[in-house]
């Protein structure tokens, strides 16, 4: 009986060190998570990246701008307007689980406030279920 608690407690700490490995996030030691979004010229790779969050866990998004536009996380239906060359903040609880498109809403030509509003992706948020 002995050996079949320390065989799981070896397991145990196999598990975690391993999760420690892959670089998961540890929610005691950040439990609510806050991520940067640099908006600058595009690039092709940036759109998919994924900001991790956990249900119900409070999301910030500190985003820094070099054009004036409106960031968007659809599904959650949290909006931030920015200004060219300035930072806001936005924070909200992550009720949901699931994956959300974060964008920029922009005028397509800055120069001209009648032009169509374009979505460019900024990441995408995975909420996962606790
Ligand atoms: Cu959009």
């Amino acid at each position: 009986m002995l050996w079949a608690a320390a065989t799981l407690v070896a397991l145990v700490a196999l598990y975690f060190g391993s999760r420690t490995l892959i670089g998961e996030r540890d929610a005691s030691v950040a439990p609510n998570p806050t991520f940067n979004l640099i908006i600058a010229a595009p690039r092709p790779d940036e759109a998919m990246t994924v900001l991790p969050a956990k249900q119900n866990e409070t999301v910030t998004l500190r985003i820094r701008s070099d054009r004036a536009g409106e960031v968007h996380v659809h599904g959650y239906d949290q909006n931030v307007v920015v200004a060219a060359g300035s930072e806001v903040v936005l924070t909200f609880v992550a009720k949901d689980s699931g994956i959300y498109p974060i964008h920029l809403h922009e005028r397509a030509n800055p120069a001209d406030p009648e032009s169509p509003i374009v979505h460019r992706q900024l990441a995408v948020l995975e909420v996962k279920a606790q």
